[in-house]
C-alpha cells in the first residue's frame, strides 16, 4: 500500500513516519509512504496558498490552484487503484471497518487543510471522500491523516509482529480487549487472576471473551448496538 499525505508541514509529518512501528514498516517496505509540500505547487512569488473568504468571515481559505495542482501531479505518477482522502471535521468518522475498506486500494492520496479548510471547488473536483477522525476541532489535517496512515498500514501484511494479532481482533470484532497483567504477580497488594496463573488454556479464553463483553457493555455500552459497524 502507498500513501501519499499532502500537506503545509512535510517535516513534521516526515518524523511522525519514521517512528515505531510504522516506521519500521516502511523500512521493510511493507509500505510506502510519501510526504509532498501543497506549497511546492505556488505559481505567486510569495509561495502563497491561502486568501480571504469570498463573501467575508473569519481567516483565510486554502486556493484552489496548488492544491488542485499538487493532487493531480501526485495521483499522474500512481499505479493502479487510488482513493482521494481529505481529512475535516466534516467528514464520516473513520471507523476500524472503514480502515478495512480501505485497504482495497493500491493508493491512497490524503489531503490535509489548514486554515479555515479548503476551497470547496477543490473537493467538488478532487476529493472522493471526506473522513473524521472525531467529532473535535484541530488546527490542521495532519494528525487525523497520520492516524489514518497508522491504523491502515498495521493492517498490511506482515506490519504486525504476530498474525494471531488479526486472528484474535476478528474473532473479538467490536469489543473491547480484555484485561492484561504482567510480572510481578502481586503489585501493591494487586493480584493478577487465579485464572490467568493456573488456570487451564480453555479457561483462560474463556475468561477473556467474558472480560471483554462485560467491559465493552460498562465502559462502551454503545459497541454493543451495532457491532457489524465495526
Ligand atoms: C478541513 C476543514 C480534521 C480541515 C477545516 C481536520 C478536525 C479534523 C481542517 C479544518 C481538522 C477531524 C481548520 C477547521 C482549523 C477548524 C483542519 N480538525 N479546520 N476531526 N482541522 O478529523 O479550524
Amino acid at each position: 500500500m502507498r500513501f501519499d499525505v499532502l500537506t503545509l508541514f512535510p517535516e513534521m509529518m516526515e518524523s511522525i513516519f519514521s517512528s515505531s512501528v510504522i516506521g519500521r514498516a516502511r523500512s521493510a517496505g511493507l509500505v510506502d509512504i510519501c510526504c509532498t509540500n501543497i506549497r511546492d505547487y505556488t505559481k505567486n512569488k510569495h509561495r502563497k496558498v491561502d486568501d480571504t473568504p469570498y463573501g467575508g468571515g473569519f481567516g483565510m481559505v486554502m486556493m484552489c490552484q496548488p492544491v488542485v495542482d499538487c493532487i493531480r501531479d501526485v495521483k499522474s505518477r500512481l499505479q493502479g487503484s487510488t482513493r482521494v482522502i481529505y481529512l475535516s471535521p466534516q467528514g464520516k468518522v473513520l471507523t476500524q471497518k472503514k480502515a478495512r475498506e480501505l485497504c482495497a486500494y493500491d493508493n491512497l492520496v490524503l489531503l490535509c487543510g489548514h486554515y479555515e479548510g479548503i476551497d470547496e471547488r477543490i473537493i467538488e473536483l478532487e476529493v472522493d471522500e471526506e473522513l473524521s477522525v472525531g467529532d473535535y476541532v484541530l488546527t490542521g489535517g495532519e494528525l487525523p491523516a497520520a492516524i489514518l496512515v497508522d491504523c491502515v498500514s498495521r493492517l498490511q501484511e506482515g506490519v504486525l509482529a504476530d498474525p494471531d494479532c488479526y486472528e484474535k481482533e476478528s474473532l473479538s470484532a467490536g469489543l473491547l480487549e480484555h484485561p492484561q497483567y504482567t510480572k510481578p504477580r502481586v503489585f501493591e497488594g494487586l493480584e493478577v487472576p487465579e485464572v490467568l496463573v493456573n488456570g487451564n488454556h480453555a479457561l483462560q479464553e474463556k475468561w477473556r471473551m467474558e472480560q471483554a463483553l462485560e467491559r465493552t457493555r460498562r465502559k462502551r455500552p454503545d459497541l454493543l448496538d451495532d457491532a457489524s459497524e465495526k
